[in-house]
């Protein structure tokens, strides 16, 4: 939701409009990335803290330094902190801005997927490991060779592959990777390196994963999304193109992939017959929140389907301040998400 309209929200009546409430109250967390292992929910957010740094669309504002796990017995349980994860300090290559992170298992060691903006003010995304859920966790010392940009998703097929979704434009910096060299400019700007209002958008990144989990095991390609024309939504069509806040997961056999519409506030989908896709948009997951951003995962526990997602409005609208919540999702019977409100 745009800043100029929270000004004009009554808090208050707004949390008695929300379906769900906040997870934790004692800090800020955004940005959560669901998983059930060993038959328990953890939930890998952004720990957002009010570092000073002033509002920006390069996202400036979002100054993390560290990231937290949370686990659930279950959607309707007690949330608990489990407490310092991974700091940026001990990450060697990575100078600030610890954003939206996700983690997955393989063979009993936890893998946690992070970007960061290193010393060279290029984001980039690493790993860390540990052999238990909620960390703590060692990061490798380089980032993952040959990534960039923001938000990776790391989802794995049934076939025991594993593929990593990522990417972000403006602040995420993907635009300026459009030649497959980083394009520095002096200021920065979000909006240099943009395709035009009438050309195909940027497209989100997939790469399937070595079997370390380490590295990709190629190099990443476009993830198309189609609109109803079996065309490629254009960067104009700011309801729809796909913005960051990268997610796949499967339902009845074909792939999902949900992602944010940043400056339009949706989270949208569009589903494929392979994890590399192409995609065709489906639709809406989630009506913007409160704050500038959404971001959000998909995750089945217990034969249903939830919703953790974010929104500011236990900040009283500060967007960089969120907290995380969830709620069920439901899908028809020819397999298209009912579209959420967050508040009635
Ligand atoms: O939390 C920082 C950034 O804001 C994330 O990486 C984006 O997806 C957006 O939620």
């Amino acid at each position: 939701m745009p800043e100029d309209l929270i000004n004009h929200i009554d808090f208050e009546n707004l949390n008695q409009r929300a379906i769900s409430q906040p997870l934790v109250k004692h800090i800020y967390i955004a940005d959560p990335s669901a998983h059930v292992f060993n038959g328990k929910i953890y939930i890998y957010p952004s720990h957002d803290i009010d570092a000073g740094d002033a509002f920006d669309d390069l996202g400036s504002h979002f100054a993390m330094e560290d990231y937290h796990v949370i686990s659930m017995d279950t959607p309707q349980g007690e949330a608990v902190d489990n407490g310092l994860a991974l700091h940026v300090k001990d990450v060697l290559w990575a100078e600030k801005q610890m954003w939206a992170p996700d983690a997955t298992e393989k063979d009993g060691t936890y893998y946690l997927f992070f970007p960061a903006k290193g010393y060279d003010g290029i984001f980039r995304i690493g790993v860390a490991i540990s052999d238990s859920p909620v960390g703590p966790f060692t990061p490798q010392a380089e980032a993952i060779k040959d990534s960039f940009s923001i938000d990776p998703a790391v989802f794995k097929d049934d076939d025991g592959s594993y593929y990593m979704y990522f990417g972000g434009i403006w602040g995420g910096q993907l635009q300026r990777w459009r030649t497959g060299i980083f394009q520095f400019e002096q200021p920065e700007s979000p909006f240099a390196f943009l395709p035009e209002a009438n050309e195909p958008a940027l497209c989100p990144k997939v790469a399937k994963m070595a079997s370390n989990l380490l590295e990709f095991a190629e190099a990443p390609r476009d993830l198309v999304i189609l609109d109803e024309n079996n065309q490629p939504l254009l960067q104009g069509d700011t309801n729809r193109r796909f913005f960051e806040a990268s997610w796949m997961h499967k339902y009845n056999g074909k792939y999902y992939f949900s992602y944010s519409t940043g400056d339009t506030h949706f989270l949208c989908y569009a589903i494929g017959n392979n994890p590399y896709g192409p995609f065709r948009y489906a639709g809406r997951v989630l009506e913007p929140v409160v704050g500038w951003t959404s971001h959000h995962s998909i995750c089945e526990f217990n034969g249903k389907w939830y919703l953790f997602y974010h929104d500011s409005s236990l900040s009283k609208g500060i967007t960089h301040l969120r907290s995380v919540k969830v709620t069920e999702l439901t899908y028809d019977k020819d397999g298209r998400i009912q579209v959420i409100n967050p508040y009635l």
